[in-house]
C-alpha cells in the first residue's frame, strides 16, 4: 500500500486516472492490475465527495490512491492528506514559489505547516497513534509537483530543490501547448522529446522521482526507459473504450 515504498523500489509504476465522480468506478480500477489509482480534481468531474469516496474504494482493494487537485487548490492538498490520500499532484507549478506554498500545505512542521488532523489516515496508519503518523507522514505522503509550461521548464532545478516537494510530474498536453507558443496541442510532439528525458534525468539527479502523463499507452515502456518511475495510462473513459471495443471486435468476430 505503501506508494512511497513502491517508488523508493525503482519499478515503473503505472495509475489509473479517475475522471468520473463514481467510486465504483474508482473500485473498478483498483481492480485491474494498476498500481495505484489517481483521482483528477482538476480536469475530472470530480468534487470532494466523490473523491474521498473514490479513495475509499481504492483503499479496499488494497491499492494507493492519488488526488490531482485544482490549480492552486492548496487548502484541498492537506485536506485530501487527512482523508487519506498517499500523495497530491498539484497542476501548473511554475516557480520555487509555487512549489514552496505547496509543499507547506503537504508537510508537517519543521518542514512545513500541514495542520494536524489526519481523520482517515490515522485509521489506515498501521500502528494508529498520532505519534507514529506524525513521525511517517512527511516522508510516506508525497507532494508532486506537475511541470506543464516552458516556465517550469526554466523553473525545473529550483522547484526540485524545494524541500517537501518529493517529485515532478509532467504534463506533456498542457507542456506542448507551451513549447508550440500556443500553436495546438500535441503530447507526442517530436521536439519535446528530449526535454521529456532531461527531466526525468534531472529529478533523478535530485534525488526526487519523475511521473508522466501517457496519453498512448504505447508511450510508457518509452518514459520507463528515460528513468520516469510513475506513468498515468490515459484515463477510464479511455480505458472503458478501448476495453468495449476489444470486446466488441471479439463479439462480432
Ligand atoms: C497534461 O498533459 O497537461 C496533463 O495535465 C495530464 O494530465
Ligand atoms: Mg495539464
Amino acid at each position: 500500500m505503501r506508494l512511497r515504498d513502491n517508488l523508493d523500489r525503482d519499478a515503473a509504476l503505472i495509475t489509473a486516472w479517475s475522471t468520473s465522480p463514481s467510486a465504483d468506478m474508482a473500485g473498478a480500477l483498483a481492480d485491474c492490475s494498476f498500481d495505484a489509482v489517481t483521482v483528477d480534481m482538476q480536469h475530472g468531474a470530480h468534487d470532494e465527495a466523490s473523491a474521498f469516496a473514490s479513495a475509499r474504494a481504492v483503499h479496499a482493494k488494497g491499492k494507493p490512491a492519488l488526488l490531482r487537485i485544482p490549480v492552486g487548490r492548496n487548502d484541498l492538498a492537506s485536506r485530501a492528506l487527512d482523508m487519506g490520500f498517499e500523495a497530491v499532484i498539484a497542476p501548473m507549478i511554475d516557480s520555487s514559489e509555487q512549489a514552496r506554498d505547496f509543499a507547506q500545505a503537504m508537510k508537517y512542521p519543521p518542514l512545513g505547516s500541514r495542520s494536524w488532523g489526519p481523520l482517515r489516515a490515522l485509521d489506515m496508519h498501521s500502528e494508529h497513534t498520532a505519534e507514529s503518523y506524525f513521525r511517517e507522514a512527511n516522508r510516506q505522503t508525497l507532494s508532486i509537483a506537475m511541470i506543464e509550461t516552458r516556465t517550469a521548464f526554466k523553473a525545473l532545478d529550483g522547484i526540485l530543490a524545494v524541500d517537501g516537494i518529493d517529485g515532478i510530474f509532467v504534463g506533456p498536453s498542457d507542456l506542448s501547448i507551451s513549447w508550440s507558443k500556443g500553436e495546438g496541442v500535441d503530447p507526442d510532439r517530436a521536439d519535446m522529446q528530449d526535454a521529456l528525458a532531461e527531466m526525468a534525468r534531472r529529478a533523478r539527479a535530485a534525488g526526487k522521482f519523475a511521473a508522466i502523463f501517457a496519453v498512448d499507452p504505447a508511450a510508457t515502456p518509452l518514459f520507463a526507459k528515460m528513468g520516469y518511475r510513475l506513468c498515468a495510462l490515459n484515463t477510464d473513459p479511455g480505458a472503458i473504450r478501448a476495453g468495449a471495443e476489444l470486446m466488441l471486435g471479439q463479439a462480432r468476430g
